[in-house]
């Protein structure tokens, strides 16, 4: 009986927990906003072709949040970590596919092959604890891009 009573007193403590969260918003604060996961014209892997494929991000609250040790992944894990970094509110962040220099709204892969396939895929993006933040997936060969 005891366990019994420990168990109701555990569903009701949860229940008031999910009474207690606030009402949804429209959406995690930050979001996948779009995959541009078909480079224009053929795709060679040039790094010019590699970095025309991307990810925006953008942080719809008002205030910044750190993304530091998030991952952005594909369906496949290939991953990408963010350093130290602050998306300042209402802004959009691009993850580009290959190699460059890296600032604060625009960051490399640093992957030498494409990471978004051109009919479907899956990006993902996780928080320091490895909890999904948002996702997008896509499955079209017409378009080029995803807006999320
Ligand atoms: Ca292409
Ligand atoms: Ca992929």
């Amino acid at each position: 009986m005891r366990a019994r009573f420990l168990l109701s007193a555990a569903v009701a403590a949860g229940a008031l927990l999910v009474v207690s969260q606030p009402a949804l918003a429209a959406g995690p604060a930050i979001q996948i906003t779009k995959i541009y996961y078909d480079s224009p014209g053929k795709d060679t892997r040039s790094n010019g072709s590699l970095n025309a494929e991307y990810v925006w991000i953008k942080n719809t609250s008002k205030s910044a949040v750190s993304v530091k040790g998030w991952t952005l992944a594909d369906e496949s894990n290939h991953r990408y970590v963010f350093p130290t970094l602050s998306i300042p509110a209402g802004k959009t962040i691009t993850v580009r596919t290959g190699s460059g220099k890296s600032g604060t709204s625009t960051r490399y892969w640093g992957s030498g092959n494409y990471i978004w396939n051109n009919d479907k895929d899956t990006a993902y993006l996780r928080n320091a604890s490895g909890k999904l933040v948002d996702s997008c997936s896509y499955n079209s060969t017409r378009a080029d891009y995803k807006i999320c």
